[in-house]
């Protein structure tokens, strides 16, 4: 473990996992700076979606945090996507030990709603990585990027194997006693337009570590749940973000919040889908032990699963149901994914850096849930339903060539 205090650049530090962890970095004594486009407020306005709780401007937080802890966060609005000379000029100026990636559309329903939101997804998130690994590359560094992927890259098999961290073991049979023998990226099977970008973004990561020998750490996370950390509590105004729409909000948060508004839990299906799972507090230990462990090899990508537990979605409505008398209401799936599957993980190498997972059972559904009683007026209840459905654009009657 390298316990040097670092130059770290938090790109998307505005969002629900990056504004928390760029706190933490920062009480733990790195020196922070935060690059955002704050377009995923900007998304938030062209909804008429919102933020369950109230988030300040960025310069209000960073304001705040300054006076709750004597603590200085930097400040950039650019596009990493779009200002390519500015963000390479930023990164020659600070030149980072640690990069952090989490600027990308995240949404998989927001992926799937039309035309522009797809292209959008894809243009934004691939050129957003594929900027700063070019920029990286450019200027020389021997900068650590920190990237944020996801879980859903692997796909959802019910044949019971535990999934790896990234690389599959393959042997392929030859001729007569010949075994081949290859080690591969984990093929990919995305279930949206934004997690296909995620498996792009791995071929892009593969590329420049082979030929560029960047160091670079790719987080396989699953869905964040839960709201506030240790920093975010100091004071009301740093705040994180609650999505609960039905673009945005995923799916324990959106039941915490359903239930304290009085919203049927709207199950998709019969909520057979098992996914992984990690609370917000853990995905920022998790990040400043990815910083603290950089990769040792520099042509191959150090991926790492950042979940602590798996649920079916049933299972999550029962235990909201149960704990609060919200009802359940399965309806039909907009999204074209397995009715059931099965999901095992290996998590072993943040276990092995020491991470303790918080798990549901901990009491903490309970405080994301008083932060849902306590902002419920704020709920537009009519941003609720998830109305992207991934079955529209099946091209159910295809138009004949001319
Ligand atoms: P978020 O939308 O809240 O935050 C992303 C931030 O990046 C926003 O502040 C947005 O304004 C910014 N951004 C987007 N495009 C940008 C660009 N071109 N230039 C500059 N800034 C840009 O999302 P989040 O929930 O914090 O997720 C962060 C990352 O973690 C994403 O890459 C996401 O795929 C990944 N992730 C999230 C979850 C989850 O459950 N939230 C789970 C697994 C992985
Ligand atoms: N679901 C419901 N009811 C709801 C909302 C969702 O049953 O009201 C179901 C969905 O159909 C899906 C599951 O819950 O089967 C998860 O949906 P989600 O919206 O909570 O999560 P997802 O779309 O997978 O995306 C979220 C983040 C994304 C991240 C991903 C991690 O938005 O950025 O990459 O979780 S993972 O799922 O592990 O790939």
């Amino acid at each position: 473990m390298d316990h040097k205090m670092k130059n770290v650049l938090v790109v998307g530090g505005d969002g629900f996992c990056g504004w928390p962890t760029a706190l933490h970095l920062s009480q733990l004594g790195h020196s922070v700076t935060i690059v955002d486009n704050l377009s995923r407020r900007r998304i938030d306005d062209d909804l008429g979606a919102n933020s369950l709780t109230p988030i300040q401007p960025i310069d209000v937080r960073i304001a705040a945090w300054h006076e709750a802890t004597g603590k200085t966060i930097g400040f950039e609005h650019i596009d990493v996507a779009l200002e390519y000379d500015r963000f390479e000029a930023l990164l020659a100026a600070l030149k980072p030990d640690t990069v952090i990636h989490f600027a990308e559309q995240r949404a998989a329903p927001y992926s799937m709603k039309g035309i522009s939101e797809k292209r959008y997804t894809v243009d934004n998130n691939i050129g957003a990585t594929h900027n700063l690994l070019a920029a990286i590359t450019n200027l020389n560094l021997d900068t650590h990027i920190v990237h944020l992927g996801t879980m859903g890259v692997y796909g959802y098999d019910d044949d019971g194997m535990e999934i790896p961290e990234g690389y599959l073991k393959v042997y392929i049979p030859g001729d007569e006693k010949q075994i081949f023998q290859r080690e591969i990226l984990y093929p990919t099977n995305p279930g949206s337009v934004y997690h296909m970008t995620k498996s792009m973004d791995q071929i892009l990561f593969q590329f420049y570590a082979k030929n560029d020998h960047l160091r670079i750490t790719d987080l396989h996370q699953g869905i964040v749940w839960g709201t506030q950390t240790e920093e975010t509590k100091l004071d009301d105004r740093l705040m994180n973000r609650f999505d609960y729409d039905g673009d945005y909000g995923t799916v324990l948060n959106r039941f915490l919040m359903q239930s304290a508004v009085g919203h049927p839990l709207t199950v998709h299906g019969t909520g057979g889908q098992t996914r992984a799972f990690i609370h917000i507090q853990d995905t920022v230990k998790c990040l400043a032990l990815a910083v603290e462990n950089p990769p040792q090899e520099r042509n191959k990508v150090k991926i790492l699963n950042q979940m602590t537990e798996t649920h079916t979605v049933r299972h999550l409505a029962g235990l909201v149901a149960d704990a609060t008398g919200a009802p359940v209401a399965n309806v039909e799936n907009p999204r074209n994914e397995a009715a059931e599957n099965g999901l095992r993980v290996s998590n072993e190498t943040f276990i092995s850096l020491g991470l303790q997972p918080i798990t549901l059972a901990q009491g903490l559904c309970e405080e994301t849930q008083q932060i849902a009683q306590r902002f419920a007026d704020r709920c537009r209840m009519d941003m609720i339903p998830c109305v992207s459905t991934w079955t529209d654009n099946q091209r159910p009657g295809l138009v004949p060539s001319s």
